[in-house]
């Protein structure tokens, strides 16, 4: 690519004229897990998805607040999204002529921190404006892939027998990359177990923050294992000890949870923080931001993937579009709506084939249909924000 260029088009996600926001519909969804998943932080047996439909003159688009019920992962909660959504992001946009993404996202930008609730925002404002152009999302966004790849992520198990199950089970339906999560205790000992019975496959680990610099001798240990890359070992916020890891690991690090933002990718990337960059749009705070630490990592030839927060199909289907783009060149946590789920609040659901590939949508917007029957049976609560008249600050 050459300099000046962008790998993805952001100026692209523009409706054929501006657009008024009539309302906000929140909708909290509770969809029980088929098996209970387990990482170095805690375990959950359901997820309480934050879906959002952001309405104008008529039509609407359907976004995912990506936010766990407690601040785990993250400093947001669906309780802190709900709350700033309510309070600040909407009233700054419902009733407003919005003109394109990037005007969007100026607005939301006023706003310190909470990338999740703006992403919720963001994702159904770029449903809506491919809806209005009549254009799936990957193909407004520069997306050049029909199928993409995908991997597992699999949750910590108690016992290497059952981890084994899981990985025979998931190879087996084609995934091209299996994922262990790791935690101190349940680390190098199960990897190499798991290398020993399956030599040649794509095989990496993810942390989840879980370990210290004091733990870089044992991190160390995983370069026997011929593993992708390590998934944020440090803490959740940090670069400094990141890179001073990374200089005595043979194996890449990927960085999860530290990169929130464009500027982090690039500290990140400028401080050898990394090598592989893992990409969620609900962490980096929506599309517009996802593209720009895109272009940045094309730029300096450092590979991107597609990972996951248990969406729902929705946020599932914003994956896939994203993951279309050219700089995800390792498979992404995309994995089939029956991975996690009984059944999924689209139809059809995401499919995995046997080849460990899944199709990007080509139909208008997401590409799915929201089942709204299951949808209002599954939900525990809904609330339709509209314009209003009480800003406490002017803009
Ligand atoms: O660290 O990638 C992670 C799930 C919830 C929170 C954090 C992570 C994950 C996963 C699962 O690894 C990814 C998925 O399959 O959706
Ligand atoms: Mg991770």
């Amino acid at each position: 690519m050459t300099a000046g260029t962008r790998a993805s088009n952001v100026a692209a996600i523009t409706p054929p004229g501006p657009v008024h926001l009539d309302a906000l519909e929140l909708r909290l969804v509770r969809l029980p897990l088929l098996e209970p998943f387990a990482v170095s932080f805690g375990r959950m047996d359901s997820r309480l998805l934050f879906l959002l439909r952001l309405e104008a003159g008529g039509h609407s688009g359907w976004g995912e607040c990506v936010a766990g019920e407690e601040p785990l992962y993250s400093y947001e909660t669906v309780g802190t999204a709900l709350h700033v959504i309510r309070e600040h992001l909407a009233p700054a946009l419902l009733g407003q002529e919005i003109d394109n993404l990037a005007d969007l996202t100026s607005r939301l930008g006023a706003f310190r921190g909470h990338p999740m609730a703006k992403a919720g925002i963001e994702l159904a404002f770029v449903d809506l404006v491919a809806r209005l152009r009549g254009e799936p999302i990957a193909r407004l966004i520069g997306g050049v892939r029909e199928r993409v790849e995908v991997g597992v992520s699999l949750g910590i198990q108690p016992t290497v027998e059952a981890l084994d199950e899981r990985v025979r089970r998931f190879l087996g339906l084609g995934y091209r990359r299996i994922k262990l999560k790791i935690k101190p205790g349940a680390d190098v000992s199960v990897v190499a177990e798991i290398r020993k019975r399956h030599p040649g496959i794509a095989l990496s680990v993810d942390a989840n923050a879980a370990y210290t610099l004091a733990d870089a001798g044992l991190l160390r240990q995983l370069d026997d294992y011929d593993l992708v890359m390590i998934e944020q070992p440090l803490a959740h916020d940090d670069l400094v000890d990141h890179a001073r890891l990374q200089r005595t690991l043979a194996t890449a690090i990927c960085l999860d949870e530290s990169i929130t933002s464009h500027d982090r990718a690039r500290q990140a990337l400028e401080t050898g923080a990394c090598r592989i960059v893992n990409m969620k749009v609900g962490r980096v705070g929506g599309y517009r931001e996802a593209l720009r630490i895109h272009d940045l990592c094309v730029e300096a030839g450092v590979p991107l993937w597609c990972g996951g927060m248990l969406e729902s199909g929705i946020g599932r289907a914003h994956n896939l579009a994203l993951a279309s783009l050219p700089g995800f060149t390792l498979p992404g946590d995309i994995s089939a709506s029956a991975r996690y789920f009984e059944r999924d609040v689209i139809v059809p659901p995401v499919e995995v084939a046997a080849d460990g590939t899944a199709a990007v949508p080509t139909s208008p917007g997401l590409g799915f249909e929201v089942d709204m029957a299951f949808l209002e049976s599954r939900t525990e609560s809904a609330e339709r924000l509209h314009p209003s008249l009480s800003r406490r600050w002017r803009r």
